[in-house]
């Protein structure tokens, strides 16, 4: 693109505009046109595959040499890069399965598909790795590949979110968020704060942003949330939509439901991006946020900026999922190698923030 007006600035400079007859000019543009714009394309090529897109990076990951004969070779396999969570999630693995550590450390991002992530369970498998970890993307599904697991004689941990398999033995344990007990809470916080500002037996109109669909941080919360609601007959679910956990098919479904409800007084949003995606579509709106406003926001995570969001009262209350599992996937590989047993399900603790606390305080000190 540069080397079109400098072309024309040499036909400037060197009279052509004077001195040369229009057509010699056209033409002579013209070669020159040609010339500038196969080099455009040429050093814009060059460029791009130089690059790289920022998903290349983290789509794979595997440690530049060949694992050390004692190493232990552990197989990721991750979700994605949907939402900060995920990225603090990934990111913990990088810290904790270092090769000063012992570790050789083969990462695969699955985004969102899980054919992807099966065909990193066979890879893994093939690799003969010591551990499989997995971060299912939906929970059904997976019981050919975990048995093929299980014939090559590889522990599979699942961690963060679930798999639902007719036989359990096809895995070693799961470590992550009891995500019925996180929407139960929301219900339950929601069921007080209405109490509290006089609306306990007001018609309360709801919708809520859900994650994505037949994971289990989605059916957890939705289940745990409507459980509570069954017990008050003046909520009322509007309607539930996926924003597949992102900020931006969020700020879509949220307009949706704006231009469609006029009189949503509470937004379940099922992950803090597609929260972010509903405050601004609120916002775009013209509709106030918070307690005093014409909408409450509850959301799930409790990621660092979302708690500023809280303090600031544009969400009103956050229920914590915490990221950081892989340390306690360590822990669970360390015991098996020391030929300990392992609890089949852990829990991660979890708490919960509200715009009645001192968050500055707790942002400080916050590790993610
Ligand atoms: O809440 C969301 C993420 O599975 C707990 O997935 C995880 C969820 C988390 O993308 O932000």
């Amino acid at each position: 693109m540069v080397l079109l007006p400098l072309s024309l600035l040499l036909c400037i400079r060197q009279g052509y505009f004077y001195r040369r007859e229009v057509a010699g000019m056209i033409a002579w543009i013209k070669k020159h046109l040609f010339a500038s714009a196969f080099l455009c394309c040429f050093l814009f090529l060059l460029a791009g595959c130089g690059r790289g897109t920022k998903d290349d990076t983290v789509q794979q990951q595997e440690s530049e040499s060949q694992p050390d004969e004692d190493d232990i070779v552990i197989g990721i396999s991750q979700v994605g890069s949907e939402s900060d969570w995920r990225m603090t999630n990934t990111k913990a693995y990088m810290d904790t399965f270092t090769e000063d550590k012992g570790y050789y450390l083969i990462f695969e991002d699955g985004q969102q598909k899980q054919e992807n992530q099966v065909k990193a369970l066979r890879k893994f498998i093939l690799k003969d790795v010591d551990y499989i970890v997995l971060d299912p993307i939906v929970e059904t599904g997976w019981d050919t590949v975990l048995q093929e697991a299980k014939d090559a004689n590889i522990p599979v941990i699942i961690a963060d979110r679930n798999v639902l398999v007719e036989d359990e033995s096809l895995y070693t344990c799961r470590v992550g968020s009891d995500f019925l007990q996180e929407g139960r809470n929301a219900g339950e916080w929601l069921a007080k704060y209405l109490e509290s500002r006089g609306r306990g037996n007001k018609d309360i109109q709801i919708v809520t942003l859900q994650g994505s669909l037949n994971s289990t941080a989605q059916i957890g919360r939705t289940t745990g949330f409507a459980q509570i609601m069954e017990q008050h007959s003046n909520w009322n679910m509007l309607e539930y939509q996926s924003g597949d956990f992102t900020q931006a098919k969020a700020y879509e479904v949220m307009e949706y439901f704006l231009e469609t409800y006029d009189d949503i007084d509470v937004v379940i949003s099922e992950n803090d991006n597609m929260a972010f995606g509903a405050i601004e579509a609120i916002k775009e709106a013209g509709l106030k946020l918070g307690r005093n406003g014409d909408i409450i926001i509850i959301s799930f995570d409790a990621m660092r900026d979302a708690l500023r969001l809280v303090q600031k009262g544009e969400i009103v209350a956050d229920f914590e999922c915490n990221p950081i599992t892989a340390p306690l996937v360590e822990e669970i590989v360390q015991k098996l190698e020391r030929g300990e047993a392992v609890e089949k399900v852990q829990y991660v603790e979890e708490t919960y923030f509200d715009y009645r606390m001192d968050m500055e305080a707790l942002i400080e000190k916050r590790e993610y």
